[in-house]
């Protein structure tokens, strides 16, 4: 929507914020399911569960004193496999903030989600006044309405807001990190700074389409890729599960690709090497890691729409990470695909408490850094 270089006052944004977002947690629209969980989140953030929307909206106010904010994004719409991403922000949350670690981020909320809708160019003027109506109570306000275009337009006010802060999201199927990531590299692409784009992935995500669809779970890479300054600065790392081999898709997109047989155990190490000094060739400065929690193998993440074997440990992703963070500043990130209450047959047991527990390691990682330097 609102293109225009406009560098919204804090009211302006408070006021956005408070018509995009809810409590977190509250993004996936329910009357009583998840309850349990939402007031063990609510105690753990306001110390109590009793007016959180008061309380949420306040804490709003600490926004100038954080470098890093966490932003759910329960959007599932953009997937297709099996759904269930959507209670990946609340559900990760909860895990993140039991394991007590110090994260030094605020949670700014959950984005409001309209579960049937993924992006407004796919709807009618009709439906986005009612849209408008049901979310906003005004079906003139000019305000997107579907997941992706309000995370787009509240990402894009944030970095001009607020362009030293870094923006953590969890999701979400896989299509939640196109209007974070492209607001993010808008951004950097008018301050001048070179970012590089990390892609930790069983899946190339590098359709031009899926019936019809540009933008979803399989095709949203293939999309950001042209926001980068070239292809050059995407690196995918964890690939395994494709119709078409490694040349095929370097050949195609003129990027970097690391299957997960090429990562593994010692051989993380001298990859991570290899991709320091490519991104030092290209003068990169700073990292978007984008993190779709089935590049591990199913044995660790189970509770995701497509899990699958032959993936990574927990241990080659830090690995490159931390290597990678020694080097470079990363500025942006986002952990996507756990779905908590999908469970395959053969690995159900420990789900989804193994894909949690491993996905808020990353996510503690990815928040700490990003907050570090
Ligand atoms: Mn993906």
């Amino acid at each position: 929507m609102n293109n225009s270089a406009h560098t919204p006052s804090w009211n302006e944004f408070k006021q956005k914020m408070k018509h995009y977002l809810t409590v977190p947690g509250n993004g996936v629209y329910t009357v009583h399911t998840g309850q349990e969980k939402k007031n063990r989140l609510f105690q753990k953030l306001y110390g109590t569960n009793e007016n959180v929307q008061q309380l949420w909206e306040k804490s709003l106010d600490a926004i100038p004193m954080n470098t890093t904010l966490i932003l759910g994004l329960p959007s599932d719409t953009g997937g297709g496999i099996q759904r269930g991403a959507n209670w990946g922000p609340l559900f990760l949350r909860d895990t993140l903030l039991q394991n007590g670690d110090d994260l030094k981020a605020l949670d700014i909320g959950d984005v409001r989600v309209i579960p049937h809708l993924l992006h407004d160019k796919y709807l009618n003027d009709e439906t986005i006044s009612k849209c408008r109506k049901a979310l906003y109570n005004d079906e003139k306000i000019q305000l997107p309405v579907s997941p992706l275009s309000i995370a787009y337009d509240f990402a894009q006010s944030f970095h001009r807001s607020f362009p030293s802060k870094r923006l953590f999201t969890i999701g979400g199927d896989h299509s939640a990190s196109y209007p974070v990531v492209r607001a993010y590299l808008e951004e950097k692409k008018a301050k001048g700074i070179k970012v590089a784009l990390i892609h930790f992935d069983a899946h190339t995500d590098l359709s031009i389409e899926r019936l019809g669809i540009d933008i979803c779970f399989g095709t949203w890479t293939a999309q950001i890729v042209d926001y980068l300054e070239s292809p050059a600065h995407l690196i995918q790392l964890g690939i395994r599960s494709s119709a078409k081999d490694r040349a095929h898709w370097e050949n195609t997109f003129h990027h970097k690709q690391y299957w997960s047989h090429e990562l593994q155990g010692e051989k993380a190490q001298s990859v991570s090497e290899e991709i320091i000094q490519h991104l030092k060739n290209l003068n990169v400065e700073e990292l978007y890691i984008t993190f779709d929690i089935d590049c591990l193998d199913q044995s660790y993440a189970g509770a995701t729409g497509t899990p699958e074997s032959g993936g990574l440990s927990p241990y080659e992703p830090m690995l490159i990470m931390q290597n990678l963070f020694e080097n470079f500043k990363i500025t942006g990130a986002d952990i996507m695909e756990i779905a908590p209450q999908v469970k395959s047959a053969e690995i159900k047991q420990m789900e989804p408490e193994t894909t949690l527990m491993v996905a808020s390691q990353i996510a503690t990682f990815l928040i700490q850094a990003m907050g570090a330097k």
